[in-house]
């Protein structure tokens, strides 16, 4: 598990707050609440970036381009508010409204709680989680809308996921299970049931004292699968020793011990725009040899810059992890 090993010494490196940057290379996933420039690239809040955390340099790696409307036409003002990479050029898309995604033949309507399966490479969309089947009311009826703002696709097949506002599932006692926009979930899609991984009452106020939580609104995790990254939608407190954090800055915590670090922090992801916020975030790990040789597919037009470059970074991992 290379990229576990690297990923775990980038974490320490930051934690003993070293100045000399990971040999190593981690690229980091990432869409924001606004437009920005990094390392030259210019992106929306429906685009994804790869960050590469060492070189400091970013590639496009889902276009909002891609987003349609019910005719097909493309270029659709869409955000994207949550991401998992998985790895030649598929990616897993939360959106904050409903929308298109697809070639003929291979498009998606998705609401607002859906989580859309792309395949950058081909652009073909499933819905891999359709939210009204799943979120309840307070009588445990399902067909409510929510907004998943931040979600991981756990190494167990669970969805890890917070809401933009309070939500409820169903539990494993099948009666609704409310919790707060704060709150991390893990849910078992096919059982439909839900448990608490993280609870609200971990986020402090400036003097260390429990308090209102901020939103969550980025998620994502380490291959450990016991680090938790997480961004939050204004400044935030975390841990013990207590740590303070911004809107821009990725989270890294390790709740069976309460310790939080910064991951990638907004003074360098963001430079001086300290104002701009990360609403999704993701890290990529291939796991080969398990994972079958791609199944060559006829490519059709267009395909898109952005999927060939997640393409080459899905290989890239994959020959470094071969080594
Ligand atoms: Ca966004
Ligand atoms: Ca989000
Ligand atoms: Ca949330
Ligand atoms: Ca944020």
């Amino acid at each position: 598990m290379m990229t576990c090993r690297i990923a775990r010494a980038f974490a320490v490196a930051m934690v003993l707050l070293t100045a000399a940057s990971a040999a190593q290379a981690t690229t980091v996933y990432v869409t924001t609440a606004a437009q920005n420039t990094v390392g030259g690239l210019s992106f929306g809040r429906g685009d994804v970036v790869a960050y590469d955390m060492d070189t400091d340099t970013a590639t496009l790696a889902f276009s909002s381009y891609y987003f349609r409307n019910s005719n097909g036409r493309l270029n659709e003002v869409v955000d994207v508010i949550g991401v998992h990479a998985a790895g030649f050029g598929k990616v897993y898309l939360s959106m904050e409204s409903g929308g298109y995604l697809g070639a003929d033949g291979y498009r998606v309507h998705f609401r607002p709680g859906d989580i859309v399966l792309y395949d950058t490479l081909l652009d073909r969309a499933e819905l891999y989680f359709v939210g009204r089947e799943h979120f309840v009311n307070a009588s445990g009826v399902p067909g409510v809308d929510e907004n998943i703002d931040g979600f991981h696709i756990m190494s167990n097949g669970h969805l890890l996921l917070t809401t933009a506002a309070g939500a409820r599932l169903l539990d494993v006692n099948g009666n609704p299970l409310f919790f707060t926009n704060a709150d991390l979930i893990e849910y078992d899609i096919g059982a439909k049931q839900a448990s608490l991984y993280l609870s609200d009452d971990v986020w402090r106020d400036k003097n260390g004292n429990t308090e209102e939580p901020e939103n969550v609104d980025a998620l994502g995790m380490l291959c450990d699968g016991e680090t938790l990254l997480m961004s939050t939608a204004s400044a935030s407190w975390l841990g013990d020793p207590l740590k303070s954090f911004s809107n821009g800055d990725i989270i890294a915590y390790d709740k069976a011990n309460d310790t939080a670090w910064t991951f990638l922090s907004a003074d360098v992801f963001f430079k001086h725009c300290s104002n701009d916020n990360i609403d999704g975030l993701s890290i990529l790990y291939v796991s080969p040899p398990d994972n079958p040789e791609p199944i060559e597919e006829p490519v059709p037009e267009p395909v898109t810059m952005a999927g060939m470059l997640l393409g080459l970074a899905g290989l890239v991992g994959y020959v470094r992890r071969r080594r």
